[in-house]
């Protein structure tokens, strides 16, 4: 190779490299968490393990997951910054300490519809393998099938029916958004993932049941959403990574915008 051919290619591969450098540390930003960090309620709980009493710390989160981002507290900025219409997670930075158990309720406004894949139906990697769903149910919806008849919803005024249950699994075509986390790069090993059952709405998006009253920028919300709890252990130091798997987003098979911008249906949980 002559020499000034040699230079060319030589800078192209800099430039190259420099750009596909450039390209991570882009998109790892994009990834990096913008919130504040969130460590919910910590409190020390004795238990015996291998017949040994030890301090085992007991961390609570609660997450709410909206159809929008025009909640009270919202992270995106003024007004329910740039996409007041993207749904959203109300927090992306969970910060825990190592060795902890995690326990986790999501308060779920959101209606919804089938998962692509059932896998996401099923509960996984918590303690006991299941979750504790609270949900609302109304004459005439089925919310194993997640439809209603014609007159359902003149049916409904603040008549819900409250049931809650602790199962492995929930119909994976009655799903509003799951929390779903694994581990990234060196971090001990780990899978959780669980659906959040849907609220009840029609389909220009007005949901059954009583609506909280507007908040200042103009969200509300059906009070009978739907709660669901779960635990799970950490390990050591780490950080996971977790997202929604129901196409919950716009484009792309309903996976673009919200879906794939770090903040809204997805965040991170650093294990310290
Ligand atoms: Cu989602």
């Amino acid at each position: 190779m002559k020499y000034g051919r040699a230079l060319l290619t030589s800078l192209l591969a800099t430039i190259l490299g420099a750009g596909v450098i450039g390209g991570v540390a882009v998109a790892l930003a994009h990834l990096q968490p913008h919130q504040n960090a969130y460590s919910g309620t910590v409190t020390s709980v004795p238990e015996m393990v291998n017949g040994t009493q030890v301090e085992v710390k007991h961390v609570a989160l609660s997450l709410s997951t909206y159809p929008d981002s025009l909640f009270t507290g919202q992270p995106h900025g003024a007004n329910g910054g740039a996409h007041p219409d993207w749904v959203s997670y109300n927090h992306d930075n969970l910060v825990v300490p190592a060795n902890s158990v995690v326990t986790i309720t999501v308060d779920q406004y959101d209606s919804g519809g089938s998962l692509n894949n059932s896998f996401f139906g099923q509960v996984r990697g918590t303690l006991s393998g299941k979750a504790t769903f609270t949900t609302w149910g109304y004459p005439g919806c089925d919310l194993t099938t997640f439809s209603c008849s014609s007159t359902a919803k003149q049916s409904l005024a603040d008549n819900g029916v409250k049931t809650t249950l602790t199962s492995d699994q929930w119909p994976y075509n009655s799903v509003g958004h799951t929390f779903t986390l694994r581990s990234t790069g060196n971090a001990p090993g780990l899978l959780v993932s669980v659906p959040l059952p849907a609220v009840f709405g029609d389909k220009d998006g007005a949901f059954y049941g009583p609506q909280t009253t507007p908040n200042s920028i103009g969200g509300t919300y059906p009070i009978q959403h739907t709660t669901v709890t779960f635990s799970f252990k950490v390990k050591g130091p780490g950080v996971y990574q977790w997202n929604c798997e129901y196409p919950c987003g716009v484009k792309t098979g309903n996976f673009g915008e919200a879906m794939s911008t770090f903040g809204y249906m997805s965040g991170t949980l650093t294990v310290k």
